[in-house]
């Protein structure tokens, strides 16, 4: 590794042409460049050559946060490669800073790759002193948006169409032992008399031919006493699996069990067992998965409208605003439909709210069923609604609402022959992100004024709004 301080006596001849390039990075947009370059000034450019190793796992060094100019990184964790770093303006070791102690991952340069270096040193304060730098506010900035950009991650992740409906606990056995296989089927069963047991084989677990995943599987990692196979099977087992139980010879060892555990093993039981330790963990796991499932339960009825089973406001507020945030690192625009119920006071007047709430209901199973995976339908409030399209331009959104629009028009809805127009339809607008709006205020405005242009226009019609 060469490296070279960005500043001396006099600054770098290409400081300043540095910081605009890592300005612009995910991390430090929303970052005034004077207080970058004022931490840049305390770094070093590094040079690696392709193959060499600049965070060595596990091994304690002088601590140092690098952020990425040129090039690309790999960042590996027990010989797995965990994420590749290619964009100027990337972060690595900034963990390091927080938490001295070995480095929990490896990263080793690609390609010859560029980098400028802090110094752990640079983030101690004086003694005494309440004076934060530049390179603390900096270091402050990047943590929150890294966790701003990955908590987005997390919530589009997640499921937005979670099934109301508990599938029964899946539960798979690996074991090459007949014997054993027999029994431990037979005392999962008898513990877990609604889970749906099965054997898994072990040549199709390893090679990962495996699609369906498990609740918890219970699995000896010794292939007839043998240990070669101990790290593949429970790392192709951690892959598919919630929960894992090893029971096994293998477990009988401390530094053995301390090994599946970092691999993410949840519990042990050594062979030869009793049967009251094998039920008592079996009840132990069958109490944790249940627990696991009411928690994932709550969440979903925080995020549902009762009425109508879609997703609630505070819902689609957290999803669109994922979306916005992931905007500038996934270029994917996305769209916005919204949808009002035509003339909908005049059906609550004519046959109650009661009916009304059916509609509502019908309605809103048209809009659920027809949008596609990773689309989010909610409610936004009364008779409104908004869909929400990931990775959608805007001729595909129009096409969209066209196809929803006239599936309500098409519905068959007790009474809507005596609505104004001789049928229940619904207005809707369009709008797309970023093409038409600046913010997501901004894009839910432009679909409302279409939703009123649609109103005015006649109702029953889809409306796209004009790009800005
Ligand atoms: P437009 O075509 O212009 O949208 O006319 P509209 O009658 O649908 O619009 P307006 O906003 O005047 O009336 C909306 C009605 O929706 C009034 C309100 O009673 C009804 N509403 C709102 N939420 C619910 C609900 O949860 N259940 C029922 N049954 N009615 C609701
Ligand atoms: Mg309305
Ligand atoms: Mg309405």
């Amino acid at each position: 590794m060469e490296s070279t301080p960005l500043s001396t006596q006099t600054d770098h001849h290409e400081l300043e042409a540095i910081t605009r390039r890592i300005a612009a990075g995910r991390y430090f947009r929303q970052l005034d460049e004077k207080v970058l370059e004022q931490m840049l000034r305390r770094g070093e450019l590094v040079r690696c050559n392709p193959e060499e190793m600049i965070f060595q796992e596990g091994e304690e060094q002088a601590v140092r946060m690098g952020v990425l100019l040129e090039g690309s990184l790999a960042v590996t964790s027990q010989e797995s490669f965990l994420m590749r770093l290619d964009q100027t303006g990337d972060v690595i070791g900034e963990m390091s800073v927080l938490r001295p102690g070995p480095h929990s991952a490896g990263v080793v340069a690609e390609v010859e790759s560029l980098l400028v270096m802090f110094p752990n040193e640079l983030f101690a304060a004086p003694e005494h002193s309440a004076e934060v730098s530049a390179i603390y506010l900096v270091f402050a900035h990047i943590l929150v948006e890294k966790l701003r950009i990955t908590t987005a991650q997390t919530r589009l992740q997640r499921g937005n169409r979670v099934s109301d409906e508990v599938q029964p606990p899946r539960i798979g056995v690996v074991d090459s032992n007949p014997e054993a296989l027999e029994q431990l089927l037979a005392l999962v069963q008898d513990v877990w008399p609604r889970g749906q047991v099965s054997e898994v084989s072990r040549e199709k677990l390893l090679e990962g031919n495996l699609t369906q995943g498990f609740d918890l599987m219970l699995v000896d990692p010794l292939d007839g006493g043998l240990d070669t196979d101990v790290i593949p099977t429970i790392e192709a087992s951690v892959l598919l699996s919630e929960m894992i139980l090893a029971v096994s010879r293998y477990c009988m060892e401390e530094g053995n069990r301390e090994q599946l555990a970092n691999l993410g093993v949840t519990s042990f039981l050594s062979k030869p067992f009793s049967e009251f330790d094998c039920r008592h963990l079996l009840s132990q796991l069958r109490v944790a998965y249940y627990r696991q499932r009411e928690l994932e339960q709550v969440e979903h009825a925080a995020d549902t409208d009762r009425l109508t089973g879609l997703a609630n406001r505070r819902k689609l507020d957290e999803f669109i605003e994922a979306l916005a945030t992931l905007y500038p690192e996934r270029r994917e625009p996305f769209s916005l439909i919204i949808a009002d119920v035509d003339n909908f006071k005049h059906y609550n007047d004519t046959h109650g709210h009661q009916m009304g709430d059916v509609v509502l209901a019908t309605v809103s199973s048209v809009f659920k069923t027809r949008v596609r995976r990773g689309d989010l339908a909610a409610r936004f409030g009364g008779e409104e609604f908004v869909m929400i399209l990931p990775k959608c331009n805007k001729a595909n959104a129009l096409r969209i609402g066209e196809k929803l629009r006239q599936a309500i028009a098409d519905e068959d809805i007790p009474y809507q022959e005596q609505q104004p127009l001789g049928n229940l339809t619904a207005t809707f607008g369009v709008a797309t992100f970023p093409e038409d709006a600046e913010s997501i205020e901004h894009l839910l405005k432009q679909a409302d004024d279409c939703l009123y242009r649609g109103k005015e226009s006649g109702r029953n019609v889809v409306i796209g709004a004009n790009p800005i």
